[in-house]
């Protein structure tokens, strides 16, 4: 499948705007691959589909989520972590992606997770820093990406869950699994 293939998939399930935030996720993704030896291809395929469940209906969510091997309680949790595993799910059934890395970045793109491999930590990375992004902290992460892959990640994880904290939000434990994960590795 070559990009414009996923390109003309994906737009009709995504709104404007998140189709352009999708496109610069992958180019910000692909940029990140050239600089940490990861492959562009797989950064391009799984950027383009991170974000292609997000506007599924929640019952329908619901039902993939229940008829598949996925954990049940992502159930438990805000809706809004059900589109990465639920789109990597998608991607196989209906355009026969199999590729495990792929998979991956895409099903842990919002809460990242133990053992993130390094196309998990492109894609998480680059969902948050992508040039359509503007938020307090951001500029100090972008800087840091030019440098070290897991420490940006681990700035990532650790601002969302400081982020979900300020809201009382309640957190998903592969979020704090990709934290705690990601400090031991930076000591
Ligand atoms: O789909 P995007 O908006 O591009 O970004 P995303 O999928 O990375 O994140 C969507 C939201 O999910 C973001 O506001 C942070 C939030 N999130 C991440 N981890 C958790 C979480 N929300 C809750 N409630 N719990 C979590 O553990
Ligand atoms: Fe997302
Ligand atoms: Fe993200
Ligand atoms: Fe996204």
């Amino acid at each position: 499948m070559n990009r414009q293939e996923v390109i003309e998939i994906i737009e009709p399930h995504l709104t404007k705007e998140r189709f352009e935030h999708t496109l610069r996720v992958a180019e910000t993704a692909v940029g990140l691959a050239k600089m940490y030896g990861e492959s562009k291809e797989k950064a391009e395929l799984a950027s383009l589909f991170h974000d292609y469940a997000k506007y599924r209906p929640l019952d329908e969510m619901e039902r993939i989520i229940k008829t598949n091997y996925l954990p049940k309680d992502l159930l438990q949790y805000h809706h809004e972590l059900w589109h990465g595993p639920v789109g990597s799910i998608l991607i196989e059934q209906e355009y026969g992606i199999v590729d495990e890395e792929v998979k991956s970045a895409i099903y842990y793109h919002t809460t990242g997770r133990s053992n993130m491999t390094k196309l998990d930590m492109i894609v998480f990375v680059a969902d948050y820093i992508e040039p359509g992004r503007s938020f307090p902290g951001l500029e100090e992460v972008r800087e840091k990406a030019q440098e070290d892959l897991v420490q940006t990640a681990w700035m990532v994880s650790r601002n969302t869950i400081s982020f979900l904290m300020s809201k009382h939000s309640r957190i998903y434990p592969d979020t704090f699994h990709a934290y705690n994960d990601l400090t031991k590795q930076l000591n």
